[in-house]
């Protein structure tokens, strides 16, 4: 297992769409472990395979909190087969958005269907921090980031804030 550099906005691979995976085979096992052990060392309650410079469908979650058994997701094709009419408004952050937070609305629910790390379907139905977090790591598949769902003037603070911290060289590149 590997802790793996996470890429910070403003980046091109943040922005892409990334391709499914036709099997989850040994290689995407690893991607997957890796990746958990990276939001783990972060530390972060998700993570999405894109924010590691790799443009396939996978991410990984684990919502628990301090003090309660881990509870790691590792999904492959996540997709989001139903959602509820309710919303929700929970403040996000993001790894690739280092130390921004804002406050998104959202479905409350989502039943999310996938393929676990043995390449078996698996449907779960979320809700709180999950349903966010689901979602949230699906957006990075599809090139969208938290600040999407911001004005242009707020996303665009934001996002000058990074290119400033990355040129003088306090955030990764
Ligand atoms: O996708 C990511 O960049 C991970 C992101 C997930 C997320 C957080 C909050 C709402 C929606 C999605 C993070 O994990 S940011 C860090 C964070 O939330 C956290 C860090 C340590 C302890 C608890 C939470
Ligand atoms: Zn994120």
């Amino acid at each position: 297992m590997a802790v793996l550099p996470i890429v910070v906005a403003p980046d091109p691979r943040l922005k892409r769409t990334a391709e499914p995976v036709a099997t989850v085979d040994a290689g995407v096992a690893a991607l997957m472990d890796d990746m958990l052990e990276t939001m783990y060392a972060a530390p972060g309650i998700g993570l999405a395979a894109p924010q590691v410079g790799v443009l396939k469908r996978v991410i990984v979650v684990d919502v628990a909190r301090e003090g309660e058994p881990p509870q790691p997701l590792r999904m492959a094709n996540p997709e989001v087969v139903w959602s509820s009419e309710e919303s929700n408004v929970h403040e996000e952050g993001c790894l690739s958005l280092p130390d921004m937070y804002e406050d998104v609305t959202r479905p409350a629910r989502v039943r999310v269907r996938y393929l676990d790390r043995d390449n078996r379907e698996q449907e779960i139905e979320a809700d709180g921090l999950l349903a966010t977090c689901v979602q949230h790591e699906i957006d990075h598949l599809n090139g969208k980031l938290f600040v999407d769902y911001l004005s242009t003037i707020k996303r665009g603070m934001i996002l000058r804030k990074l290119q400033k911290r990355k040129k003088n060289g306090d955030l990764a590149a």
